[in-house]
């Protein structure tokens, strides 16, 4: 079959089998996004997240999470992503209060060709529920239409979803309220096949949510937020079977070092690697409840612990050349002479700006996928009020440089292009740094 395909098409079936994953973080910038959920369901990585809004008058409270609807993104190669849209909003939810803009942290799984979408709210009638509950909508496809139940689930009481199916088939549903529950889930999925149980091993002080539970080698991970000092971190617990008893294993992922209150994750592996996706406040760094989603990887030790995750902003795989590199969501960054901007605080959603402000500034930027085909020149988007030149180097600051881009003087973004040197096929580390002195901003850079 492969033998028939066109020599284009085997190329760039190649590339993208290279390329198996690539991102940047956030990962998701077209909107807020919190307490990523991701699954691979056929061959498209989904991530179902919550949507953060910011609070207008009469719609949400000012100061507080504000959560409307849900929208699902989809991925073929973890960088590319696709905004299905709305999949499920507050006032089209029977038993959800109307405007209570509460749609907090959901799931999804799929079951014998049903997707089952989870997800807490505030019920409308506190006959149900004082606090939150957990519905679920039920869709044919992962993007939907999903079709809210008429009622929530009987017997939960609380936030965070999360429903891991067991090798034999058993579904459980793990949530939180304080501690974090898990019971057995009836065959349609929809109701509790038991009473729920406290998973009481866990850490007492601190407020504990967000669970996420999968098994690897035998071994359930019970994985949770918590907040041990000041902000939630993320941690583990481990057991040989679904309910426990667990024991405390450790930390996934520090406390944000900028104050982002919450946390919230899933795990996810994908061939031979493993990602935890996460969140935290990019794009709205002075408000920690419009957080943004993010993926880094994640690998386990030879005993199966977790080994702790460093966020990172470069995110995770391989970035086309070809396509605009953001220097900003960098590997590494001088301490001196360099620093990351938004290009209009007004508008976060247009991303960042790398400024190199001397010439001890430099970014450095890994998994760049030049490809087997030779590219020509660079084309930089720059702007420099008394004009500069970058240079652009292959792997570090003593590695060869393989283009130098003047950004003429002006107040204006330039795309500016430049003849570039031989690359070698294949993926490279970039060094940009300033040649002189002057004070330049670069958006992108992008090869051809
Ligand atoms: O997104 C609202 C709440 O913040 C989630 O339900 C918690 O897990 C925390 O991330």
């Amino acid at each position: 079959m492969i033998k028939n395909l066109k020599p284009w098409l085997l190329a760039a079936l190649i590339l993208a089998s290279l390329h198996q994953a690539h991102a940047q973080n956030p990962f998701i910038t077209n909107q807020f996004t919190a307490d990523p959920t991701a699954r691979v369901f056929g061959d498209r990585i989904y991530v179902y997240p919550s949507h953060d809004i910011r609070a207008t008058p009469g719609h949400g409270r000012a100061g507080w999470f504000v959560m409307e609807d849900y929208h699902v993104f989809s991925s073929a190669n973890l960088t590319d992503w696709t905004d299905h849209g709305v999949i499920v909003t507050q006032n089209k939810v029977p038993w959800v209060k109307p405007d209570s803009y509460s749609m907090w942290a959901p799931d999804c799984i799929q079951r014998n060709g049903k997707y089952y979408f989870y997800f807490p709210s505030a019920p409308r009638d506190t006959a149900i529920s004082k606090g939150f509950t957990i519905g679920v909508a039920v869709a044919d496809k992962p993007t939907g239409p999903f079709v809210p139940q008429p009622l929530p689930i009987k017997g939960v009481r609380g936030i965070d979803p999360n429903v891991f199916i067991d090798k034999n088939g058993q579904a459980y549903l793990y949530w939180s309220q304080g501690n974090i529950y898990g019971a057995k889930l009836k065959e349609n999925m929809l109701e509790l096949a038991e009473e729920p149980k406290t998973l009481g091993e866990l850490p007492t002080k601190g407020l504990k949510e967000g669970p996420y539970l999968f098994e690897r080698k035998g071994i359930y991970y019970l994985t949770y937020p918590h907040v041990a000092n000041k902000t939630e971190r993320l941690e583990y617990a481990t057991s040989t079977s679904p309910l426990g008893p667990f024991t405390v294993k450790g930390v996934i992922m520090d406390e944000s070092p900028t104050g982002c209150w919450t946390n919230h994750h899933s795990l996810l592996q994908l061939k031979n690697q493993w990602y935890l996706f996460y969140h935290h406040n990019d794009l709205s760094p002075k408000f920690d409840k419009n957080r943004s989603v993010r993926i880094d990887s994640l690998s386990f030790a030879a005993d199966g612990s977790i080994r702790k995750v460093t966020p990172t902003l470069r995110g995770v795989g391989l970035t086309d050349a070809r396509q605009k590199i953001q220097l900003d969501r960098y590997s590494r960054l001088s301490q001196q002479g360099a620093a990351i901007a938004f290009l209009d605080t007004a508008n976060t959603f247009q991303g960042w700006k790398t400024v190199f402000t001397d010439a001890k500034g430099w970014v450095q930027y890994n998994g760049v996928a030049f490809g087997s085909q030779k590219v020509k020149a660079v084309t930089l988007r720059g702007a420099s009020a008394a004009g500069a030149t970058l240079q652009i180097r292959l792997d570090n600051a003593a590695g060869p440089v393989v283009a130098e881009v003047s950004v003429p003087k002006g107040s204006a973004w330039q795309e500016v292009k430049a003849p570039v040197g031989a690359i070698r096929p294949g993926p490279h580390t970039l060094f940009v740094a300033p040649k002189s002195g002057a004070a330049v901003e670069v958006d992108w850079v992008r090869f051809e």
